[in-house]
């Protein structure tokens, strides 16, 4: 028994937690079948600058749930092997120990068939080449121009993050209790800092607050740099720098999301600083809901997302016909951005979701940004689509002005 448990603490930080070790095992196959020769993936490398953190690129996450840094992987029909970096008992004194190709049972940790030193990929790589017609790099990889060098006849090599985002375009049951763990601590950041904002309060202190709470909830970072805007700043899509101070009579756009067990979530409310919409605000407010509505009302598997008759046109229809800007005209241009993507390891998931399938997860966020006017409104739910309609990951956060009145500095 000791022995077992012994053993589970040495393996419990290598990999991904959530996901069975039998799942990476089945998105390799998978993967695998659809290959039509060698595909390789770098792992990530420890970062020299102590500023950034250490993350695993998400795509050799997703086929491996391999965490140390420095690995290879390389892919056929026939074979799969990871390659992991020599021990540096050095660099361990600073990062902590890492699992060395020649420890005893490397490969039965790392759940793959073979394990090799990183030391031995170039020469392994050019045997795997013999018995295929593709190479599948990838492609944001500079490691990867080298290997290319060495399969100058085997054309032009195709992504590899291609037929990885078919897969990861579908969400397991695993996936989705994950990424529901994900919604539910950051809904309650929301309201964490629904509760404390008031007229005076500074943005990165609600940041402060919407951070400590879902860390608070054991997940381990931000899906994003948390963007909470105030009046002028409501209206910047992207603005992060969270610095400054909120006045009575603004609105406060918090688009915040939590990153649980390596899952993304994507939740955006805009509430009033001082607890009561103005009749303006309010208006915009109510018609970036009733788009949002709409928009998560008609989604089911076979919908399109974008184009002719798509979830875009019915939340852009809908926002222009209600309501006009300070000239007349109608709110439409004032939707600025896309009506959502995928999430799952990251926060803009990769794979089309133009046509909706069960299983997806995306977000529906629609918004309407006035600069003339100081009025950035976005409201964003993470949903998975389902065989009928959609499931709110984020639903539990209230939409209603009402409710968000009621809950807005109490
Ligand atoms: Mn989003």
């Amino acid at each position: 028994m000791r022995l077992v448990l012994c053993l589970l603490a040495t393996l419990a930080p290598l990999f991904a937690s959530g996901i069975p070790r039998e799942e990476y095992r089945a998105r390799r196959a998978e993967l695998r079948k659809s290959l039509d020769g060698v595909m390789v993936l770098f792992g990530a490398t420890e970062p020299d600058d102590l500023r950034l953190p250490y993350l695993q690129e998400n795509n050799f996450l997703y086929v491996s749930g391999w965490k140390e840094p420095g690995a290879v992987m390389m892919l056929t029909k026939a074979e799969e092997i990871l390659f992991l970096p020599e021990r540096n008992r050095h660099t361990e004194l600073y990062t902590g120990p890492k699992l060395g190709p020649d420890d005893p049972g490397a490969a039965e940790k790392s759940g793959f068939d073979k394990v090799m030193p990183v030391s031995a990929a170039e020469t392994t790589f050019v045997r795997l080449l013999e018995n295929s017609h593709k190479v599948y790099l990838a492609p944001w990889d500079d490691r990867a121009q080298k290997l290319k060098a060495l399969a100058p006849l085997h054309g032009e090599p195709e992504s590899a993050a291609i037929p990885i985002a078919k897969l990861r375009v579908i969400k397991s049951p695993a996936e989705i209790e994950l990424l529901t763990k994900s919604a539910d601590a950051t809904v309650a950041a929301h309201l964490a800092a629904w509760n404390m904002i008031h007229p005076g309060v500074y943005e990165y202190q609600v940041a402060a607050v919407m951070q400590g709470t879902y860390f608070g909830k054991g997940c381990e970072g931000f899906a994003y740099e948390p963007i909470v805007g105030s009046g002028p700043n409501s209206v910047i899509l992207h603005y992060s720098a969270n610095r400054r101070r909120a006045d009575s009579g603004e609105v406060m756009l918090m688009d915040v999301g939590a990153e649980c067990s390596d899952y993304a979530m994507d939740v955006t409310r805009t509430v009033p600083v001082n607890g009561k919409f103005t009749p303006r605000e309010r208006e915009i407010y109510h018609i970036v809901l009733g788009a949002q509505r709409a928009a998560i009302a008609a989604i089911k598997p076979g919908v399109k997302f974008r184009g002719d008759k798509s979830l875009t046109q019915i939340a852009t229809d809908y926002i222009n016909s209600h309501g006009k800007d300070l000239h007349g005209e109608p709110l439409g241009k004032y939707f600025i951005h896309g009506l959502g993507h995928s999430v799952g390891l990251d926060v803009h998931d990769p794979g089309d979701i133009n046509t909706l399938r069960a299983g997806m997860v995306i977000t529906i966020e629609p918004g309407i940004y006035i600069p003339e006017e100081n009025i950035g409104v976005r409201i964003e739910d993470t949903l998975l689509v389902t065989e009928t309609g959609s499931k709110n990951l984020s639903g539990a956060l209230p939409r209603d002005v009402e409710e968000i009145e009621r809950l807005v500095g109490k």
